[in-house]
């Protein structure tokens, strides 16, 4: 009897085992890109776009007249903040909400003034995003509930405080601001409190990206003086320690490389350059190394959002994950 008991717990744990090692599979091909590009439209107007890591399995979402950009998965994989002009109100941007598969499209915003930048906190449950709802100089971060209540202002000063990205504990989030006369990066605890500068040159840094398992943030930076066929300064993409220190530049070209965004995993980093001519989606290892292109059209391809959840429903298959145990297991 000990024995046949025995017996039925090894094969139930090859079973587990086997299963593990399946979803592993199945998690890592089913990790989706989301981002925008105008390539049915001929330079005018964008649409957001879902494709798979390897630039496969390319679908839009999207289809208006109107620029549609700027894709923010939510944590759960299951919806899409971005930004949208279709509404009415004079072109201006708005925050948008739709289904991973580009149903159920509505305004967030509903109002008169320029919305952008939308960010979805790691609990699913807010979404930070940038107003200028103060006057047309002041371009401050706000964050509301991720139905569009309970909107409250994080920034507040006359410059551009721009592209929220929370930590992945959901306690800070890393944005750029000019309120020093050159764009920074900062860092300042959710409910907008303890804001400080983690870079502090004359050039401009942009775009943070804070890394999944929390320790690094990446961004992009003229700081190099890498500079173009005209002589002036390209951006390239950087990485630093989410304190600010050990800085470390992962592109050196005379084109822009811009719009970092992890890999669930750490170890690959998306971005956009114009290397080939015109604004295409690149990955790269974390180091800057084995740079691929995952677009190719002469349109302009931006603003990639890889999703990215540590313990979530994946975007295509709706199947439940384990990622996260298996993340820290590895540890
Ligand atoms: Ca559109
Ligand atoms: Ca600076
Ligand atoms: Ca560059
Ligand atoms: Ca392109």
């Amino acid at each position: 009897m000990q024995r046949k008991y025995s017996l039925a717990h090894l094969i139930l744990a090859s079973v587990v085992v086997l299963s593990l090692t399946s979803l592993i599979i199945v998690v890592e091909a089913q990790t989706q890109i989301a981002f925008e590009s105008d390539r049915d439209w001929n330079g005018i107007r964008f649409e957001i776009y879902v494709m798979d890591v390897d630039g496969e399995n390319l679908q839009r979402l999207t289809k208006n007249d109107f620029h549609d950009r700027s894709p923010s998965w939510s944590p759960d994989g299951k919806r899409i903040a971005f930004v949208s002009e279709r509404s009415d109100r004079d072109w201006n941007r708005q925050i948008y909400v739709m289904d991973a598969d580009g149903g159920n499209q509505r305004n967030l915003s509903n109002n008169d003034f320029d919305e952008w930048a939308p960010s979805w906190s790691p609990d699913g449950k807010r979404i930070a995003f940038v107003s200028n709802r103060d006057g047309d100089l002041n371009m401050n971060i706000y964050v509301m509930d991720a139905d569009g209540d309970n909107r409250r202002r994080l920034t507040n000063n006359r410059r551009h405080n721009s592209s929220p990205s929370w930590s992945p504990d959901g306690n800070r989030i890393a944005f750029s601001s000019n309120r020093d006369g050159n764009f920074e990066i900062y860092v300042m605890d959710a409910n907008g409190g303890k804001q400080r500068n983690l870079t502090n040159d004359r050039h401009n840094d942009r775009s943070p990206s804070w890394s999944p398992d929390s320790n690094r943030i990446a961004f992009s930076s003229d700081r190099d003086w890498v500079l173009d066929k005209g002589g002036w300064p390209t951006d390239e993409i950087y990485v630093m320690d989410a304190n600010g220190e050990n800085t470390q530049r992962l592109t050196e070209n005379g084109v822009y490389d811009l719009f970092p965004s992890w890999s669930p995993d750490n170890n690959r980093i998306v971005f956009v350059s114009g290397r080939n001519g015109n604004a295409e989606i690149y990955v790269m290892d974390a180091d800057g190394g084995n740079s691929q292109n995952l677009t190719n059209n002469p349109q302009p391809d931006s603003d990639p959002a890889w999703f990215n959840s540590p313990f979530s429903v994946s975007p295509r298959s709706r199947k439940f994950t384990i990622w996260g145990w298996v993340k820290q297991l590895d540890r």
